[in-house]
């Protein structure tokens, strides 16, 4: 910036300049006919659970309807769903994955 100390820019953009980006949250909706075996696997697969605590998500969806698989970046949320839908699919199974602003 002409006429100004370049010091006093710096600093100035050290307050503003990081901002963390948008989180969208990834989630499952229960149906009847996917297997149980399916939907761990898939928590397992795509978003990296252990076998533990993909069993209690998957019956959380089980009983609730729906249940977060886990909080990504956009671009990150939106490629799991594509892959998870794309797995269901090549299995036969009506497994539906959306994203939510978290
Ligand atoms: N309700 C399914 C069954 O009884 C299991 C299931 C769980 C399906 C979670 C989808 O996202 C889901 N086989």
């Amino acid at each position: 910036t002409p006429g100004r100390d370049d010091g006093a820019v710096v600093a100035e953009r050290k307050t503003a300049r990081i901002r963390p980006p948008r989180m969208y949250q990834v989630v499952l909706l229960n149906d009847d006919y996917t297997p149980m075996e399916f939907v761990v696997m898939v928590l397992q697969e795509y978003f990296k659970r252990d076998l533990e605590t993909a069993t209690h998500i998957m019956l959380k969806i089980h009983h609730e309807g729906r249940g977060v698989c886990g909080v990504y970046t956009k671009d990150v949320a939106a490629t799991k769903v594509e892959l998870v839908l794309a797995a269901a699919r090549r299995s036969g199974h009506p497994l539906q994955c959306i994203m939510e602003a978290a």
